[in-house]
């Protein structure tokens, strides 16, 4: 992937409060060390459960470093700086993977779903705004039929990207409104389309029915499940996202995480755990609110950029 200086440059700004949180501490932990012992990895087990890492995912990390360290045997700390940072980069690869963008048969569909506030219609948008530029023809289903500014703002984002949308009243079933949408895009040829949900809480069970219900709709009408059930993660709640990932895949099968609000966050370690514990792979990471503010997730980058400048 070609990527330019200012690229890197605005993924390592947006990074900056998880960095202090973490990457900025191991630095400090390490370079005061002249030996490799039990008390470093002790300390380094603290900052990263206090960075959101979460338990499971931290020693994971310190276990990987330990048996290098040992089999290796290495001498010098600063090694551990550079082995937790490779291991870091290895569990992001493995919970990883490409947003699936074509398909031989229109349209391509994606579902939203998350807690309330994630980011799931500005995700939209930007999507939405991605694939337009790219000159594909783009529907907007306005699937959170629960409030009736939520199908404003995605009416306003429509109007202001310049793609299709398809909505009911307030209150109608967002089944229905689901089933409009993917005739309409057939009948017009659409080749992405882009449903949003209501926010709702993992714990409610009727509000996670109501999922179950929208994606069989969809999947009866288009004869596939949808190309993508994407679940819009807010990384300032932290550990928190791992139990809606959870809650969220037990309802519905997602098939990847926009992990959103990575940018003025200091608990974006968060992705770690999401990408070793839960089993879905990230896909597109949020770090701000302009359109192109939302980025295809690529852990090498990530990495680079969390440890940018960051040398022992
Ligand atoms: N800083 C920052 N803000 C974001 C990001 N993604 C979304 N937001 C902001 O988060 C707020 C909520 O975004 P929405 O897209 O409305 O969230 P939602 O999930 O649709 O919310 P509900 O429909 O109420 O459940 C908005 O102010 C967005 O601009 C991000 O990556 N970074
Ligand atoms: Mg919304």
């Amino acid at each position: 992937m070609l990527r330019t200086g200012g690229f890197l440059a605005r993924l390592a700004s947006s990074l900056t409060k998880t960095r202090e949180a973490f990457v900025e501490k191991i630095t400090h932990v390490i370079s005061r060390r002249t030996v490799i012992d039990e008390s470093l990895y002790e300390e380094l087990e603290e900052i990263l459960i206090q960075a959101d890492v979460g338990m499971p995912t931290t020693l994971r990390l310190i276990e990987a470093v330990r048996s290098r360290i040992r089999r290796e045997r290495v001498k010098d700390p600063n090694a551990v700086y550079d082995m937790l940072k490779e291991e870091m980069r290895r569990i992001l690869e493995e919970g990883s993977a490409p947003l699936v963008q074509t398909d031989r048969t229109k349209p391509l569909v994606y579902l939203m779903v998350g807690v309330n506030g994630t980011g799931k219609t500005t995700s939209i948008a930007k999507l939405a705004n991605r694939f337009k530029n790219e000159g594909r023809h783009v529907m907007l289903c306005a699937g959170d039929t629960f409030r009736a500014a939520a199908i404003d703002q995605l009416e306003v984002w429509a109007q202001r990207i310049g793609v299709d949308l398809i909505k009911q009243q307030v209150g109608s079933d967002p089944a229905a409104v689901a089933f409009d949408s993917i005739q309409a895009a057939k009948a017009r040829g659409t080749d992405v389309l882009l449903i949003d949900t209501a926010g709702r809480l993992q714990t409610k069970t009727p509000l996670m029915q109501e999922l179950a219900k929208i994606n069989r709709v969809i999947t009866r009408e288009l004869g596939r499940e949808p190309h993508e059930v994407l679940l819009v993660l807010d990384a300032t709640t932290g550990q928190n996202g791992i139990s809606q990932a959870r809650l969220f895949s037990e309802a519905i099968p997602v098939s990847g995480v926009i992990l959103t609000k990575l940018d003025g966050t200091a608990k974006g370690g968060v992705i770690l755990a999401i990408a070793s514990e839960v089993g879905l792979p990230v896909k597109l990471i949020g770090i701000g609110e302009g359109m192109d503010d939302l980025r295809d997730f690529d852990p090498q980058a990530f990495v680079d950029a969390l440890f940018e400048g960051r040398e022992i």
